[in-house]
């Protein structure tokens, strides 16, 4: 018997097949003989969304009923990836979908392709808030993510003459099957103007903000299913509209073209995503943007807390509110004025509740990634939040010169506010650290170098706020959606506990020296391998040798990140061969990925190095197809998905020191690749993991690089005592790599010879040392099989489930609420 009901809840093959048709008719507006693979995909999508919009409703229901404290993750990005195939994993009806569809000659996989992946987000920080979503639904605990409805994600690269070339992202142009939007509930934020006071009627001090200009954010939602649970939490994104369609001043005044000026200011601000990651340039739209959707957001869990509990009183007994890096920190300058302009509260009691609600997550080292805010566009901007921050400071400030009587130096350091007169700036970090009651670092290297560097004054001010949270990644996507092969086998030998308790692929490792199962293992990988070779055949027109070491580094561009390093390797080799034809050299396909922000000159640069030392080698019949190099473009999370299955080697190594965490490589060790690294952020943790002996440790450890940093680096003393490296800069500096021309990568060698910030010429012997005992553990083939084993087997506390438990217990204090499915 098949219900109405059905097409929207039901999850038999019967009721699955209606639906998606149901969805195509009515929906798409097309039956079979219409209908494209797009049509297909937007019918099963909707399908899914309809079968978690019922669970939503269920579970924030549930959320009202036990007045349950909820979580609000405030981040500037979100690097979702694909929804579908996600969610159909995570309603575990992904096979029973692939079957119906089947049935009709339809092959799911192909259509999952169809979706534009919505890439609202840089690199690590948004995915990482996209995996601690899942992990959140996943643990049943209450939560909202809070962001912004970027019209263009992050650009579509493109690679035109080696060089990297940008396109905008268009992902809204086919529609959103996923998203659901709220005009009721759209919020109203300021910008501008100035402030006045008043004595109320109680006689109290009051302060009224005028501002210049208004905006309203509309919310849209997305569900968030977590894996086998009924909880389905949302993703609520904010879009900027015009408050006035037409601005009717404007308008009465004749001026129609000044009114529509005004629409397109406030339509700008959620237009575009800024493609920057680790580099602040003080714009003006981004701290548009930045405060509009934390006001937005905070505005959204005032409004239901009020309605709920008709006060704000407990606010921060029912809140936690997450401050994924400094980006939302002026939520904290925002709460302030919400809860004392507008809701009559008294100072003290309004710092209390900001203290307690929130909480603040650093993601970086790098000193040119702090956000500092001129103090004269931020007055002009947010004339009554400066005002705010300035009474914020001198409260602070005073207690810290009862700790520190007359430590001068120690107070201009902590101050909100960094410089004298014109060129005054607002340290975001600081209001963040000030505002919060815990601080935490994503790897446990990291957290210690916040303690004793970047934050070391509020370290010891004090010490209690601080805790280091090492990041995780779900293993829902980078495991069970991402490697289909992988995962079945493991479920086959140890079930699917995994799935939601990684620690159990520890059960792995007694299979390690299992011939049988470490033949079906390797089979696995080679099987991945092709795939990959055959979407780099297909895009890059490139053949690579799926018995070669697949050695892989995808990431943002960045000199830090140090993909230099990795192409003088490739070039040493390359020499090598050159001068010895009938060298034994194990075949390599090197794979890279990544995109450079757009004004990044130098991180553009080693983009069309590669590419141009791929032309040489990959063309060059002496070397008899024993190196390949392929860049692929456009790397996405997507396409990640692909790469980290059918990956061997993981490189990450970057100068130690300056990675905060790193994510990408627990996804790499997750899916049974080596790491080739540094002793840098979670690269540590890795390491301690799966034992020395099944990583690849190369490089300067911190200490070492500081100290080498305070007694004065000087390349040239590696350079000129390496003959080797000399070979190689050699080599790029004659114009090997550009048809003769010298001076293109002059930029390169230049800053490597006189400077070297990221020390890779320190660095270098360490790495091709350690590159040739990866070589030569490569050619052992049972024994690399058996540490890729004990790699993926070893990955159980890199879950984004065990980061959130901790931040649930040690930050948050907040509980799951389990949520009952009802018909
Ligand atoms: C304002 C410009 C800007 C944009 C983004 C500055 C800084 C950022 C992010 C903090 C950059 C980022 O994604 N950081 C990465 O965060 C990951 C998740 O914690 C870490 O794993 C990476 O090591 C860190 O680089």
């Amino acid at each position: 018997l098949v219900r109405v009901e059905d097409d929207r809840t039901g999850m038999s093959e019967q009721s699955l097949k209606r639906a998606i048709v149901d969805n195509l008719h009515y929906g798409q507006g097309k039956d079979n003989y219409f209908a494209t693979p797009y049509d297909y995909y937007m019918a099963i999508a909707r399908s899914m969304r309809d079968r978690l919009i019922k669970r939503r409703i269920q579970t924030a229901r549930t959320h009202i009923q036990e007045d349950s404290k909820v979580v609000y993750y405030l981040s500037a990005e979100f690097l979702m990836g694909r929804y579908t195939g996600n969610s159909l994993i995570n309603l575990g009806i992904y096979e029973r979908v692939r079957k119906v569809l089947r049935e009709s000659g339809l092959e799911l996989d192909d259509l999952l392709e169809k979706e534009h992946e919505p890439g609202l987000g840089n690199g690590g920080l948004g995915r990482l808030a996209a995996c601690y979503l899942d992990s959140l639904a996943t643990l049943e605990i209450p939560a909202v993510g809070y962001g912004i409805r970027y019209e263009f994600g992050i650009f579509e690269q493109e690679i035109r003459n080696g060089w990297q070339a940008e396109r905008p992202d268009k992902w809204l142009s086919f529609g959103n099957a996923w998203e659901v939007s709220l005009p009721e509930y759209r919020t109203e934020v300021k910008f501008g103007g100035h402030t006045e006071s008043y004595t109320d009627t109680k006689g109290r001090y009051q302060t009224n903000w005028i501002p210049e200009h208004t905006v309203f954010g509309i919310p849209y939602d997305t569900p968030i299913p977590g894996y086998g649970v009924n909880t389905v939490n949302i993703l609520r994104l904010w879009k900027a509209e015009s408050s006035n369609e037409f601005d009717l001043d404007a308008f009465n005044a004749g001026d129609y073209l000044g009114a529509v000026a005004n629409k397109m200011f406030s339509e700008n601000i959620s237009k575009v995503l800024y493609p920057n990651d680790d580099t602040v340039q003080g714009k003006e739209l981004r701290l548009e943007q930045q405060y509009f959707f934390v006001s937005c957001s905070l505005q959204d869990i005032i409004r239901r807390h009020i309605y709920h509990y008709n006060s704000l009183d407990n606010l921060h007994e029912k809140s936690a509110i997450q401050l994924n890096d400094t980006h939302p920190s002026i939520g904290i300058a925002e709460l302030m004025r919400l809860l004392i302009d507008v809701h009559q509260m008294d100072w003290e009691q309004a710092w209390h509740i900001t203290q307690n609600c929130f909480a603040y997550t650093n993601h970086t080292l790098l000193p040119e990634a702090l956000e500092r805010w001129s103090v004269n566009l931020f007055g002009r901007l947010l004339p009554r939040h400066l005002e705010i921050i300035y009474e914020i400071n001198f409260r602070f400030l005073s207690e810290v010169r009862k700790r520190y009587p007359g430590d001068n130096e120690r107070i201009a350091r902590l101050s909100l506010i960094e410089g004298e007169g014109a060129d005054k700036k607002v340290r975001m970090a600081n209001l963040a650290c000030v505002g919060s009651r815990k601080i935490n670092g994503v790897a446990a290297l990291h957290t210690k170098l916040l303690q004793q560097d970047v934050l070391r004054d509020f370290y010891e001010l004090a010490p209690e706020k601080f805790i280091n949270k090492t990041n995780g990644v779900t293993p829902r996507r980078w495991l069970l959606l991402g490697n289909p092969r992988l995962s079945n086998l493991i479920t086959e030998k140890i079930g699917e506990a995994w799935i939601t308790n990684l620690d159990e692929l520890r059960k792995l490792e007694q299979f390690a020296d299992d011939p049988q199962f470490r033949q079906t293992w390797r089979e696995i990988k080679q099987a991945n391998k092709q795939d990959l070779a055959a979407y780099i055949e297909r895009k890059n027109h490139i053949q690579v040798d799926t018995n070669s070491l697949f050695d892989v580094q995808v990431k943002r561009l960045h000199e830090y990140k140090r993909q230099l390093l990795n192409v003088l390797h490739i070039i040493t080799l390359y020499n090598r061969i050159k001068r010895n034809p009938n060298e034994d050299i194990l075949p390599r396909t090197f794979i890279f990925g990544g995109k450079a922000a757009p004004g990044y000159f130098i991180a553009k640069l080693i983009i069309k190095l590669i590419n141009s030392v791929a032309a040489v080698v990959n063309d060059d019949p002496s070397l008899e197809g024993r190196l390949k190099v392929a860049f692929l473009s456009n790397y996405n999370v997507s396409m990640s998905q692909q790469i980290y299955a059918a990956a061997e080697l993981s490189e990450q190594i970057s100068t130690a020191g300056k990675e905060a965490s790193g994510t990408g490589n627990m996804k790499f060790a997750l899916n049974g690749a080596l790491t080739i690294g540094t002793l840098d952020g979670a690269n540590v943790e890795i390491r301690e993991e799966v034992g020395a002996e099944n990583f690849f440790l190369c490089g300067l450890t911190t200490p070492e690089v500081y100290e080498l940093k305070a007694k004065g680096y000087n390349p040239q003393e590696y350079y000129q005592s390496n003959s080797e490296l000399q070979e190689v800069i050699r080599l790029i500096a004659c114009g090997h790599f550009s048809d003769g021309d010298s001076q293109l990568f002059r930029p390169l060698l230049d800053s490597l010879l006189y400077n070297d910030k990221y020390m890779l010429f320190a660095d270098y012997q360490s790495y091709i040392d350690t590159q040739d005992r990866v070589s030569q553990a490569y050619r052992q083939e049972d024994n690399w099989t058996r540490m890729s084993i004990l790699n993926t087997a070893r990955m159980g506390k890199f879950s984004s489930d065990r980061a959130i438990s901790e931040y649930c217990k040690e930050i948050w204090h907040v509980e799951p609420v389990p949520v009952e499915f009802k018909e």
